[in-house]
């Protein structure tokens, strides 16, 4: 499994950074590439510290990360929505590659911490040193332009800045977003030439993606006046958790690069606290995106709710709620499983297992939800998780996706976290 987890990384491997799929993602994603950087740190240390470093070379005066950065050397129409829409270069503060408007999930932090604790040396604290001022400025961004509530937590204007693109959770916030699905007409979709239709968002999830494009890069991707005028405006609790995770990471590197690690630990726990305040349902147990338009929360019970886990600092009552919510048959977490957790509440009527972020399992949030269960003292349940997450590439491969019954593999059958994270679950270090 590790010789075909290498093969995988190493065939996506392009330059300077790793694609997520060749022919379904071809360019570099920003936090693929954190979760791929982790991978790399087991085999080829240097590459993460490239991954890494490539991936912030193109970060924006402002601090955003961009959420994908382009490859200049491929054809028009290898991805869509490529350069051409995001017109990046027209913004004041991009850089001079070409990239998104939008960020993902902050998980660098922890993955350059782990990157560094996995294999340290001279080299990698050097690397450490460069990107720490980058990662801060990240959080900077975040923090500041992104709090749009003004409730200390940091506003998604996408669902892809939460990676969880179609998930259940955004279809609330999204149905208010005018669009018709004959838009697309206009464009040439990239994706449903190489992965099955029915395994995609839709036509008119691509419409509404298309149009809160537009409306942000309209104001040149400014974030001084979304309130009230940008159609998505939604605080995610995946995003908000990776914030936090983010700085608990940061005040474990700081030391090591000659700064303060006090102001990390401090912000990380006004995270926590806002988390807690503005995002859980004690009804429920677990965490919902807050939708700052509607200003409520989005019932639906999603895999994103789980993701606080991974703060150190969330306090006893959630953790054993979410626990709990992991445990209950909509996500069926055991310390015998024979699936890894769908991305989806497997009881709800809109739970669909094959179509991507809306009940499939995926690798990533597993490997996350995996990380708290660890940090939170459960090692019997992590290590359910754990099996499961080997036992299913091992019968399927490294795909994008799995069908959360079946296991079989969905999307791209040679995807770069799929691999980079198994990698990490094979070698296995609970101290994390
Ligand atoms: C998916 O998102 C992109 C848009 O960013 C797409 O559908 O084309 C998501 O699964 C996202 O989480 C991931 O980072 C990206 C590349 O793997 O693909």
């Amino acid at each position: 499994m590790r010789r075909l987890a290498v093969a995988t990384l190493d065939a996506n491997w392009e330059h300077d950074h790793t694609v997520p799929s060749r022919t379904l993602y071809p360019h570099q994603w920003s936090w693929d590439s954190a979760f791929i950087a982790i991978g790399w740190s087991h085999v080829r240390p240097e590459r993460a510290w490239c991954e890494l470093a490539s991936l912030f070379r193109a970060q924006w005066v402002d601090g955003r990360v961009p959420h994908i950065v382009f490859n200049p050397a491929l054809r028009v129409g290898s991805y869509f929505p490529g350069p051409e829409f995001w017109e990046s270069g027209l913004a004041e503060g991009a850089p001079a590659a070409a990239t998104s408007g939008l960020i993902q999930p902050p998980v660098h932090a922890p993955a350059a911490w782990l990157a560094y604790r996995r294999c340290p040396s001279e080299q990698a604290r050097a690397a450490l040193r460069r990107l720490y001022p980058r990662l801060v400025a990240q959080q900077r961004y975040l923090a500041t332009r992104r709090d749009v509530g003004g409730g200390g937590l940091a506003c998604i204007v996408h669902p892809w800045e939460s990676g969880l693109d179609n998930s259940p959770a955004w279809d609330a916030p999204m149905a208010a977003v005018p669009a018709d699905a004959a838009v697309m007409r206009a464009y040439r979709r990239h994706d449903t030439a190489h992965a099955d239709v029915a395994h995609r968002p839709t036509d008119l999830d691509y419409a509404r993606y298309v149009a809160i494009v537009a409306s942000y890069r309209e104001r040149r991707y400014r974030d001084d006046d979304l309130a009230g005028r940008h159609p998505f405006l939604v605080e995610c609790p995946l995003v908000n958790a990776a914030m936090g995770a983010a700085e608990h990471a940061l005040a474990r590197i700081a030391p090591l690069v000659g700064a303060d690690p006090g102001p990390h630990r401090e912000r990380a726990a006004r995270i926590t606290e806002a988390l807690v305040r503005r995002l859980y349902d004690p009804t429920t147990g677990t965490f919902h995106p807050r939708d700052l338009r509607a200003d409520r929360l989005v019932p639906a019970r999603t895999v994103l709710g789980l993701a606080p886990l991974v703060l150190p600092d969330l306090p006893a009552q959630q953790v054993s709620t979410l626990v709990a919510e992991a445990c209950s048959p909509r996500f069926g977490l055991a310390a015998r499983m024979d699936r890894p957790l769908p991305s989806h509440d497997r009881t709800a009527p809109d739970f669909e297992p094959l179509r991507y972020w809306r009940g499939p399992s995926w690798m990533n949030v597993n490997w996350l939800v995996r990380r708290g269960l660890l940090r939170h003292g459960r090692p019997d349940l992590a290590a359910g998780l754990r099996d499961s997450m080997i036992e299913l590439v091992a019968r399927s491969g490294c795909h994008e996706y799995f069908h959360p019954d079946t296991g079989v593999g969905l999307g791209s059958p040679a995807f770069g976290w799929t691999a980079a994270l198994l990698l990490d679950v094979l070698a296995d270090d609970p101290a994390g």
